[in-house]
């Protein structure tokens, strides 16, 4: 445990004023609470000794904070713009300086600082360190803590986020797993189509981070350089957007290169699993939405399939629902469908996809929607109002349950054709 900071070595701290912004020692550790900006000046520190990790590279003359959460957070730790000094900084869990569990640590962001996230509990401690990155160098500045709120994309409902920590893939892979937001956990992004990539690159700044597609050497139709890509998903990567002259398998050191980073700009190139240069990773959390997909769609004229989801509440009281279809062509047009009953037929009427439904088919026939340069279209749904042949329109109570899919229409090859997202069902309380 760490040791109880004592009114003495107060007192001295106080009156030298030596490490008034940060302690020499992880164990009289400054507490600071709050986000913000915080002073650090590490001119009279001295090293811990045996500790150097930051993904092997030193943290010198570090001087150190213990800051508690108040409440549950993405938070950001800053020190870009903010110091002269070449610092470098990392955070571990709780207090206990004998034991020190190390969350994140960087170097690498910015000319000087650097940033690292982690992710916080209400009323935990976390001990926060920094120091220089070059021998014989010191000196002081700031650092702001700040809230992180990853980005949302409102065409399929997913959180996104670049994470600023220089790992290698799998590592990255590991690491983004273990991140979540609003209860949902986070994976290395899978860019299964246009319409999700270009959010991304218009969106996000991006570095040069990891994404969630490698080379399966297993696979079928591996083969090098470009056979066997597939996604985190588990889907095979037939949508690509590979940098010219990508993929290569030429790695640097002559070894293979097997697994995907993105550039700035969006494109990608096949990377060794240790490339130094992915200095970030690209996480997405899924989409907090309601109902449960079911029945594979058939791929459209986006090389890609279009899916299915819904926002909003599953409670009937509450009408409160909206059904999104993406991943669709362009300026598309199209509608809901909806049913009691699920089923299945290929290629209904000469439609290139999969019809989901069984029994009673309802439309939302007000309401035909057009993709635009999106290649999503959403309807708020009346649950007062449900489309019923049978009846015309009937209310949804809670225990029902109603399985919905888009249709819309799809150019391809020249002639006009049809398509249908994959299904949703959603159980109502
Ligand atoms: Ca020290
Ligand atoms: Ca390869
Ligand atoms: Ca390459």
């Amino acid at each position: 445990m760490r040791r109880p900071i004592s009114l003495l070595a107060t007192a001295t701290l106080t009156l030298s004023g030596a490490f008034a912004q940060g302690a020499d020692d992880c164990a009289n550790a400054q507490p600071i609470t709050g986000l913000g900006p915080h002073p650090f000046d590490n001119t009279s520190a001295t090293p811990t000794p045996g500790l150097s990790d930051c993904n092997g590279l030193p943290v010198r003359k570090d001087v150190w904070f213990l800051w508690t959460a108040s409440n549950d957070a993405r938070v950001t730790v800053e020190v870009c713009g903010q110091t002269t000094l070449e610092t470098r900084v990392a955070i571990y869990d709780g207090n206990d300086c004998n034991n020190l569990a190390q969350l994140t640590c960087s170097g690498i962001d910015c000319n000087a600082g650097s940033t690292v996230r982690f992710s916080a509990n209400a009323g935990q401690e976390y001990l926060i360190r920094f120091g220089s990155r070059a021998v014989g160098t010191t000196g002081n500045g700031t650092f702001t803590l700040s809230e992180f709120i990853p980005a949302l994309n409102p065409n399929n409902g997913r959180y996104y986020e670049v994470v600023p920590e220089n790992l290698s893939w799998t590592q990255a892979r590991d690491r983004a797993a273990n991140l979540s937001w609003l209860g949902q956990p986070g994976r290395l992004a899978v860019l299964s189509n246009q319409a999700d990539l270009d959010w991304v690159v218009n969106n996000l700044s991006l570095g040069r981070p990891w994404i969630g597609l490698f080379q399966d050497t297993t696979h079928p139709q591996y083969s090098e350089p470009a056979g066997g890509w597939v996604w985190l998903d588990g889907t095979d990567a037939t949508f690509t957007n590979w940098f010219p002259g990508e993929p290569n398998n030429i790695a640097g050191g002559g070894g293979a290169e097997d697994y995907a980073e993105m550039f700035g700009g969006g494109e990608w190139n096949d990377a060794e699993e240790n490339h130094t240069s992915t200095t970030h990773f690209l996480v997405e959390y899924q989409a907090n939405g309601v109902g449960s997909n079911y029945c594979a769609a058939n791929a459209n004229s986006t090389g890609s399939s279009s899916s299915m989801s819904a926002d909003g509440s599953a409670a009937a009281a509450a009408n409160d629902l909206t059904l999104t279809a993406s991943g669709l062509p362009s300026n598309s047009f199209g509608f809901f469908i909806t049913s009691r009953s699920q089923g299945f037929a290929a290629n209904p009427g000469g439609s290139q996809g999969n019809l989901c439904l069984g029994g009673t088919i309802g439309r939302f026939q007000q309401q035909i929607v057009n993709s635009g340069p999106s290649g999503s279209f959403a309807i708020q749904a009346d649950l007062l109002a449900f489309p019923d042949p049978a009846v015309g329109t009937v209310g949804v109570l809670p225990g029902d349950t109603w399985n919905f899919q888009a249709w819309h229409r799809d150019a391809v090859g020249g002639s006009t054709t049809s398509n249908f997202t994959n299904g949703l069902e959603v159980i109502f309380q």
